[in-house]
Formats: C-alpha cells, sequence, structure tokens
C-alpha cells in the first residue's frame, strides 16, 4: 500500500505541466539595451517569424518578464497590411517540436499600440505548412496595452507529441470587413505595432517506459529506507 502510494506520487509530480519552450527576447548575454533582443528562445528550441511583410524591432519588454533587470525586451512587428486588404495575411509565426509532451497550451503577453489592429487570430498547424484557425481574440483594452492570451490545445490531439507542430497569430478584420485600431480614437495605421513578450508553449511530459519503471523503483526503494 505504502508503495503503490509512493509510486503514484511520483507518477504525479511528472503530470505537472512543463515548459516546452520559452520567448523572453532579451539579449543573450545581457547588453543593457533593451533596442536589442534575440528570436532565440531563452528555454527549450523553436523559431519565431514574422509573416511576409512584416517588419520587426525590438523595445522595452512586459514587466512580468523578470529574468533579465535593465534588458528587458519585447518583440515588435509591425508594417502590417493597408486597410481592407490581407485579413490573415500578417503576423508571427512560433514553431515548437512538441515531440514528448501533451496537453500543449501557449501563453503569451501581446501589446497592441494605439493604431495598430485590436484583431488578432490563432491558428494552429500540425504539418507546419497548412494552419488551422483555432480562435481569435478582439484586444478591448485600449491603445499601448498588454493582454496576456493562453490558448489551450488540449483538444487537438494532433498538437500532442509533434514535431511540426506551431501557431500562427495574424491580423485580421473585424465584423465591419476592416481593421480597427486598438485606440478608440486612433485610426488603423500599417505602421502600428504589435509586442510580443514570455511566448511560453506549454505541455505535459508523456513518462516512457523506462522512467515510470524507475520511478516505481525509487518508491520501492524510498519504502525500504524508510522501514
Ligand atoms: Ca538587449
Ligand atoms: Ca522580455
Amino acid at each position: 500500500m505504502k508503495i503503490a502510494m509512493l509510486a503514484l506520487a511520483g507518477l504525479a509530480a511528472v503530470a505537472n505541466a512543463d515548459v516546452i519552450t520559452q520567448w523572453t527576447f532579451n539579449s543573450n548575454p545581457a547588453d543593457a539595451n533593451t533596442a536589442t533582443g534575440t528570436l532565440t528562445p531563452a528555454t527549450g528550441s523553436g523559431t519565431a517569424a514574422t509573416l511576409a511583410g512584416n517588419t520587426q524591432v525590438f523595445n522595452s519588454g512586459n514587466t512580468n518578464d523578470t529574468s533579465s533587470p535593465g534588458d528587458n525586451s519585447r518583440w515588435s512587428v509591425t508594417t502590417f497590411a493597408a486597410q481592407g486588404t490581407g485579413s490573415g495575411a500578417r503576423g508571427v509565426t512560433y514553431n515548437v517540436s512538441t515531440a514528448g509532451y501533451t496537453g500543449i497550451s501557449v501563453n503569451y503577453w501581446h501589446r497592441f499600440s494605439n493604431t495598430s489592429n485590436r484583431f488578432s487570430q490563432v491558428e494552429y498547424t500540425l504539418d507546419g505548412s497548412t494552419y488551422a484557425v483555432f480562435t481569435s481574440f478582439e484586444n478591448t483594452s485600449g491603445g499601448d496595452a498588454w493582454n496576456n492570451y493562453n490558448v489551450d490545445f488540449s483538444s487537438v490531439a494532433g498538437a500532442n507529441n509533434n514535431a511540426s507542430f506551431g501557431v500562427r497569430i495574424t491580423s485580421i478584420f473585424g465584423g465591419a470587413g476592416s481593421y480597427v485600431a486598438s485606440n478608440s480614437t486612433s485610426n488603423y495605421a500599417t505602421t502600428g505595432t504589435w509586442g510580443f513578450d514570455l511566448v511560453t508553449f506549454n505541455g505535459t511530459l508523456v513518462p516512457t517506459p523506462g522512467s515510470v519503471a524507475l520511478m516505481g523503483l525509487g518508491g520501492l526503494l524510498a519504502a525500504r529506507r524508510r522501514r
């Protein structure tokens, strides 16, 4: 009985969500300049890129990123499509292998400048090239505002254990068939910026048969030591 409980405790510990990959966009090594940063993840591996036509810079980051005081950057993406054109064609992609993980979710901070489009769409890919729409958001926090979004892909079986998994965040028309500025008193502009920080892919590491056997053995040994 005791041994079984110890083994279960080991399994429960493994069932907690783990960070697969996280981007902080902060320079590595730190250089005390928030206008410089990196698209190389701070944790894990993956690729971040803009869609065709967008341009990018680095600016000061979200205050929830405390990993690099004095050098906290965000990734700022601009040069969006002209009003009335190209809905869904501009934005960013994040590709992360979920090999070995289930229960995939993506959490990120998204900053909207005054003139940036308030409507974003989250899409995913299971093969690295074709994308399916998953959800969309309207930023109602105004301009120069950060929103935290958590997108739970646990209902998408194909997102699990997939070396070709990826997410795309695109700028889409609102209900009236046009982009709408984040600040209600501003006009949409192609020079508006979307900023990103602490882009984090989470998942649950699937124990391999070998590690389960080892945990069982560990529980057994712990139980024996306590006798
Ligand atoms: Ca820097
Ligand atoms: Ca940062």
